[in-house]
């Protein structure tokens, strides 16, 4: 079964780790948007655009049977239009983790980093309302602008990277947020830091594993239980860092099938 998964750059390939996981195998053609990157500041119209184009070049070239649009700011421009336009194709988005985060927090306080085009989304807005009916839960959202870049850059680890990710995680500290929300398949990259930042014992919720879960129950569902050997491809529009590649599969076993062209 072919699989295409894209996103405006690597972060994407947090989503595409978790599914070669649950999966052991599977062909999946990712391509990094990079020469359109980042889609957080982007209009509507355009993330749209480009999701219509890559979408159109994996059908077209390797004629994928399911695709995940691997990045939460063009899940909220486009996943409508895709479901609707692309019938015969799975399609997953995703979404930030709120409903799990809900589910786990002491201390009822939750954090949600994303972009800000997700955190304007009308699909954004709706989970809250309709999650936050039902528990008391005081969310603090935070729109991350130039955490995507930086990451992009591999400055994964950097100081001047750190002292972002302090800014806005302190007033979550300080208040006492016991789980934050990942809602950017880049930011599971800087984890490492954010749990250093928050010190205590801190729920991190990326979409990852969820995505992978739903994958395989959709693919049952359609009846492609068999997938094919293992194979992973990693196609780009503008440049790469491929640091960052080697950083995401790093415990992968099959680390080797992964070519980039
Ligand atoms: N990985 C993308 C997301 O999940 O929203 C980043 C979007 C961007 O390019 N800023």
């Amino acid at each position: 079964m072919k699989i295409g998964a894209f996103d405006s750059g690597l972060g994407g390939l947090t989503v595409v780790k978790a599914i070669n996981e649950v999966f052991k195998g599977a062909d999946i053609l990712y391509i990094a948007d990079t020469a359109y990157a980042p889609y957080g500041i982007k209009t509507h119209e355009e993330i749209l655009n480009r999701c219509i184009e890559l979408t159109d070049y994996l059908i077209k070239t390797h004629n994928i049977e399911a695709l995940i649009v691997a990045c939460n700011t063009a899940t909220s421009a486009a996943i409508k239009y895709l479901r609707l336009n692309y019938p015969s194709l799975i399609v997953i988005g995703t979404e930030p983790g709120i409903k799990p985060a809900i589910q786990i927090t002491k201390t009822l306080k939750v954090g949600v980093m994303a972009t800000n085009v997700t955190l304007r989304g009308e699909k954004y807005q709706a989970l809250v309302d309709e999650l936050s009916k039902d528990k008391e839960i005081t969310l603090f959202e935070q729109a991350c602008p130039g955490l995507v870049e930086q990451i992009e850059k591999g400055e994964i680890f950097s100081e001047t990277t750190k002292d972002m990710l302090r800014v806005w995680l302190t007033p979550m500290k300080e208040n006492k947020v016991d789980t934050i929300v990942l809602g950017c398949t880049h930011y599971p990259l800087v984890q490492e830091s954010i749990k250093e930042i928050m010190c205590e014992q801190i729920n991190l919720i990326e979409t990852g594993p969820a995505i992978a879960k739903r994958l395989n129950q959709l693919c049952k569902e359609k009846g492609h239980c068999k997938i094919d050997p293992l194979k992973i491809s990693i196609y780009y529009t503008g440049t790469i860092n491929e640091i960052m590649i080697k950083e995401i599969f790093k415990d992968s076993k099959n680390k080797d099938e992964i070519k980039v062209r």
